[in-house]
C-alpha cells in the first residue's frame, strides 16, 4: 500500500500495485479508510493518490498512462460535488473504474451520486453506495473482479462471505421477545 499526493510526474516507485485508488482532495482521504482496510483485508496492493480531474487535469492523465502501462488491473475513483473523477477516469482508460460519491457537500452526496453513476453509455463506471459504505464496497467489488483471474484471491473472498454469514444475526421470532 502506499499514499501520495500531487503530480503523477514525481512518481519514483518502480512497481505498480494491482489497484490505484483517485480520488479528488486531500479532504477525501478519511472517507476511503474503510476502502484501503477491505483491499488489506484480501491481501490486494494498491496505492492512493489525490490527483484532482479539475485542478490537475493533465496530471490526472499522465497518472493513468502510467498505471495503465505499468499493469494497474483496475481502478477506483473517488469525489465529492459534481464528482467527475471516475467517470473522466473511465475516458483515460480501458480498465474497470469503480466509482465512489463522496458525501462532503451541501446535497449529502446525491450530487456526487448522479454524477458518478449518470455516465453515458460507452463510458462505464460501477457506482457503489454513497461516502464510507461505498467505499467499502469499493474494495470488495475490486476484489471479486480481480478474483476471476485469480484464484487465491477468490479463495479469500469466499472465505469474507462465508464468515459474513456466519457472523449475520440469527433469524428470531418476534412473538417469542419479551
Ligand atoms: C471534489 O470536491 C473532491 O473530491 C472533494 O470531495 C470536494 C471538495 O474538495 P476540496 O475543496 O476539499 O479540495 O473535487
Amino acid at each position: 500500500m502506499s499514499l501520495r499526493s500531487g503530480s503523477a510526474r514525481s512518481r519514483i516507485l518502480s512497481v505498480m500495485p494491482t489497484v490505484a485508488v483517485v480520488c479528488g482532495s486531500r479532504s477525501d482521504l478519511a472517507t476511503l479508510k474503510g476502502c484501503f482496510e477491505v483491499l488489506d483485508g484480501y491481501g490486494i496492493e494498491w496505492e492512493a493518490s489525490v490527483i484532482s480531474a479539475h485542478r490537475q487535469p493533465e496530471a490526472l492523465r499522465a497518472y493513468v498512462a502510467e498505471a495503465d502501462a505499468a499493469g494497474v488491473q483496475l481502478f477506483i475513483g473517488a469525489a465529492g460535488l459534481a464528482a467527475h473523477l471516475p467517470g473522466v477516469l473511465a475516458s483515460l482508460t480501458a480498465r474497470p473504474v469503480i466509482g465512489i460519491p463522496l458525501d462532503g457537500g451541501s446535497l449529502g452526496g446525491a450530487d456526487a451520486l448522479y454524477a458518478v453513476v449518470q455516465m453515458p453509455p460507452g463510458v462505464p463506471v460501477a457506482t457503489v453506495a454513497i461516502g464510507a459504505a461505498g467505499a467499502k464496497n469499493a474494495g470488495h467489488l475490486a476484489a471479486r473482479i480481480l478474483a476471476l483471474a485469480d484464484p487465491a484471491l477468490a479463495s479469500r473472498v469466499e472465505t469474507f462471505r462465508a464468515d459474513q454469514a456466519s457472523g449475520a444475526e440469527p433469524r428470531i421470532d418476534p412473538r417469542a421477545a419479551s
